[in-house]
């Protein structure tokens, strides 16, 4: 069976010793972190049928949940944090290169799902971003407050929950209301693709956490 298809049902099964050591390997096979983090959010999403109103499986849901998370900072932390370092200097090696832009990320109030939104923190560390976390259910003047307190460049922000949507296309607003109109607001999560940047007043609506970073890279 293709490998990381193995990777996906240890996570769908909430098998999160062993895909840990699954990920691992992939990795040392030479995967990318790109092949591993897909499989992992496959191996959560395709419990969609378990987390409706109608029929909620907690447990079986959460299993996957840890070992997703597992898998993002024993591995994928892990391996990006090789590749940081690789690419460093001598000087940045010993005192750590300084962190080029800064990014303030959320999941937006009324929704709880976090996991995207931690892969794409993760990816930003590790790509040499200072990340405010500010959690889940994130009131709208909490993006802005904290825009303003550390200075941001960008905000991200997720929804995986279709009513939150509208709560969104205020945060655009709201910034520009503090004179933070510069500030670059990010979108992800699968209830903003199913929308537009433009009915969501977003600057970039991102396919995936890899996409939205190569959007950060590219607008320096
Ligand atoms: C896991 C899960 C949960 C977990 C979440 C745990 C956690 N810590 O996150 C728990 C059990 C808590 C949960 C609860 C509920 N859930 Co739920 N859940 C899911 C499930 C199965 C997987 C979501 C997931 O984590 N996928 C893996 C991650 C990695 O994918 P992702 O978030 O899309 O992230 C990727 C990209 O989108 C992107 N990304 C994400 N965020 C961001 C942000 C930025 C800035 C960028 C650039 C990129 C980015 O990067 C990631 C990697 O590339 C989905 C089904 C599905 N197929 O999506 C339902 C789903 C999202 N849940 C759903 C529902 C209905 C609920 C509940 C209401 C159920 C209930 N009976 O109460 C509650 C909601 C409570 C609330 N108020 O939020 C619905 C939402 C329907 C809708 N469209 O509104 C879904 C779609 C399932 C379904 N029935 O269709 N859920």
């Amino acid at each position: 069976m293709d490998p990381l298809m193995d990777l996906a049902l240890l996570v769908q099964h909430g098998e999160n010793r062993e895909a840990v050591l699954c990920a691992e390997k992939l990795l040392a096979d030479s995967y990318s972190v790109e092949q591993v983090v897909d499989a992992v959010a496959k191996g959560v999403a395709i419990l969609r049928n378990k987390c409706t109103v109608e029929n909620f499986q907690l447990l079986d849901v959460l299993l996957a949940c840890r070992a997703m998370t597992e898998v993002v900072d024993e591995c994928v932390a892990i391996q990006l944090k090789h590749q940081l370092d690789a690419s460093a200097g001598e000087h940045e090696r010993a005192a750590g290169p300084p962190p080029w832009k800064t990014i303030v990320i959320g999941t937006i109030q009324g929704d709880v799902h976090d996991l995207g939104k931690h892969v794409m923190a993760t990816l930003c560390r590790f790509n040499n971003l200072k990340v405010v976390n500010l959690g889940k259910d994130v009131p709208v003047e909490n993006f802005v407050v904290a825009a303003r307190k550390e200075n941001a460049d960008f905000v991200g922000v997720s929804s995986l929950m279709s009513v939150c949507l509208p709560k969104i296309k205020l945060i655009k607003p709201a910034l520009a209301a503090q004179g933070l109109e510069h500030v670059k607001v990010i979108g992800g999560g699968s209830a903003v693709q199913q929308s537009t940047k433009e009915a969501l007043r977003l600057d970039y609506l991102a396919y995936d956490a890899f996409d939205g970073l190569d959007y950060l890279c590219k607008i320096t």
